[in-house]
């Protein structure tokens, strides 16, 4: 196979690459009410919005072939047709109506997290991820974020260098971790092991900032707390000064209680 058919092959492929992987393939796999909505919501507007691509090509086809010149048409003069304009303008502004409805309910439930069962403080590093768990006096990094099934976690992030993105698909959350900021997200998740990535370009290694969220029973969770604290489980940070870089962000932001 040459070279040039070669890069068409991969190129033809890469739409299956990116929906077999389970980082991207989120339209597939939304576990929390957020990221069903969301995938509602996608659905909705895809449905609005095809009609508006499909239609004029049609058309388009459909006018080279029914007035093409050799079948003896002759060129329409008019310049304007008011009614259709009028139409064609009218249709799309009920359309962006008709999506705004519910991007804006789905948009609010992603901003306004329901009472929250547990706070955690995401802070992202070049190149990795930090977990505080202020209630329980635990950080770490390095590590998968471990929490409780069916609670709702809410998520207060910030970073110490550049922006990073905090991304799992499946939640629907992706929220950008900024310098000197803090911003929030919120998931309530099933029982499950999650994957998700790093969603801001940040570096080198931006690539490599994969996210591993255990979602565990209650019996689990306590177990794993227990670990935590008496040092039996993970391994501790890498150098051991993540953790004293900032100070706790908890104190000056609590999300609903
Ligand atoms: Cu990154």
């Amino acid at each position: 196979m040459s070279k040039t058919s070669l890069h068409w092959l991969a190129l033809a492929l890469l739409p299956a690459a990116a929906f077999a992987d389970p980082v991207t393939s989120w339209i597939f796999d939304p576990v929390t009410p957020v990221a069903q909505e969301v995938r509602d919501t996608f659905n909705i507007m895809l449905g609005l919005t095809l009609p508006f691509l499909l239609l004029p090509q049609v058309l388009l086809v459909y006018a080279i072939w029914k007035f093409n010149a050799k079948r003896g048409h002759k060129p329409a003069t008019f310049h304007d047709n008011l009614k259709l304009e009028i139409l064609w303008t009218v249709i799309p502004v009920l359309t962006l109506i008709a999506i705004s409805i519910p991007a804006y309910s789905t948009l609010k439930k992603i901003e306004v997290p329901p009472k929250s069962d547990l706070v955690v403080e995401v802070i992202g590093h070049q190149f990795f991820w930090e977990y505080r768990l202020p209630r329980y006096d635990i950080g770490y990094a390095n590590e998968p974020l471990v929490v409780p099934a069916d609670k709702v976690i809410t998520l207060n992030l910030t970073s110490v260098d550049v922006i990073h993105s905090w991304w799992v698909p499946s939640f629907g959350v992706k929220q950008d971790a900024n310098p000197g900021r803090i911003t929030h997200a919120w998931f309530k998740a099933p029982k499950g092991k999650y994957k998700g990535q790093c969603a801001e370009l940040c570096g080198p290694l931006h690539g490599e900032m994969w996210i591993d969220v255990e979602v565990v029973s209650d019996a689990e969770f306590d177990a794993w707390l227990e670990a935590k604290k008496t040092g039996t489980s993970g391994t501790p940070d890498a150098d051991g000064t993540h953790s004293a870089m900032i100070p706790s962000i908890i104190e000056s932001e609590v999300v609903n209680g």
